[in-house]
């Protein structure tokens, strides 16, 4: 299957989700489809997810003794790895891992409810998600420990890791790109969703964070600028990104708001974060869904 076609599904099950659940992270999957399909497709080393087609229930968290779900295991067990950090990205993973023949379409249904692995935020257990990371900006450090155990283990493979740009206003995030700079990560490599908002509205009115790209250049990174919907600039990105000596981030300018029409008119009222349907748009947006 085309990139192009995994994207356009990532935005339809979303998008079939957000009805269905009467609310949903929809941005987030229409901004970074294009980033989750070249991943998928073109660039990542996953190898044959081991995780079921059709997810069970939720068991527990995992525990000695009982090791209960990891989200991990339908990524596969090959060389490479792809780490969600901003949690509520989750539902375009889930989208993902069925546009790419890693989960039955039926599984969206049991979305977002109790005592399912589906869930809106997703968890370690959720299919796809590495990390707990609802409490944003700590997926990364936990993926500079991974990767520094990595490099002492001399084991191949890459580990990429999606953040948010709301993420760079938290000092963390700093502090880990500190690290990873320090130790030389060449097997971490980031992709960040600079979409331009966060959960109160754009980030500029929010709370600005400057000259990203100058910032994270100080901080010693390789950074590429891209238009973060355009497959092919994806693709080169990352594929560059796969021979940097340093760490490299990819730096996604990406329009949260592509796919369908009324997104635009949240965009410019702050209010694409969480989507909840209004009559209007629910019609809108099945109209849209048909000719997908
Ligand atoms: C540590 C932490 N602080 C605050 C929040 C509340 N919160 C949830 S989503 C979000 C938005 C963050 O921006 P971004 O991840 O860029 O979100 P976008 O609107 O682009 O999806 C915030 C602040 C949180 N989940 N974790
Ligand atoms: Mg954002």
């Amino acid at each position: 299957m085309q990139s192009k076609e995994i994207a356009n599904k990532i935005r339809k099950y979303t998008a079939q989700w957000t009805i269905r659940a009467n609310g949903g992270y929809l941005a987030q999957a229409c901004g970074t489809a294009e980033i989750l399909a070249t991943l998928f497709n073109d660039v990542l080393d996953l190898g044959k997810s081991s995780g079921p087609m059709m997810p069970a229930e939720f068991i527990g968290v995992p525990k000695p003794g009982a090791p209960g779900t990891r989200g991990e295991t339908w990524l596969g067990a090959g060389p490479d790895l792809l780490v969600i950090s901003p949690a509520h990205y989750a539902t375009a993973m889930y989208s993902a891992l069925v546009a790419t023949g890693r989960m039955d379409e039926e599984a969206l249904i049991k979305c977002s409810k109790d005592g399912q692995l589906l869930e809106m935020i997703g968890a370690e257990h959720s299919p796809g998600m590495v990390v707990s990371s609802g409490s944003l900006a700590t997926a990364l450090s936990v993926c500079v420990g991974r990767a520094i155990a990595r490099k002492k283990l001399n084991k191949p493979g890459f580990i990429w890791v999606l953040l948010s740009d709301g993420e760079l206003q938290e000092g963390s995030t700093w502090e880990a790109l500190q690290l990873a700079n320090a130790m030389k990560l060449s097997n971490l490599k980031i992709v960040i969703d600079n979409n331009g908002m966060q959960v109160d509205g754009q980030m500029n009115n929010v709370m600005p964070i400057g000259a990203i790209e100058e910032k994270l250049k100080a901080f010693g990174c390789e950074v590429y600028d891209i238009d973060g919907n355009n497959l092919e600039e994806i693709n080169l990105a990352c594929k560059s990104a796969l021979r940097d000596e340093k760490l490299s981030v990819i730096l996604a300018r990406t329009k949260p708001w592509t796919g369908f029409s009324f997104l635009w008119d949240r965009w410019e009222n702050n209010k694409l974060h969480f989507i909840r349907l209004t009559e209007l748009e629910k019609e809108i947006l099945s109209k849209e869904l048909a000719v997908l």
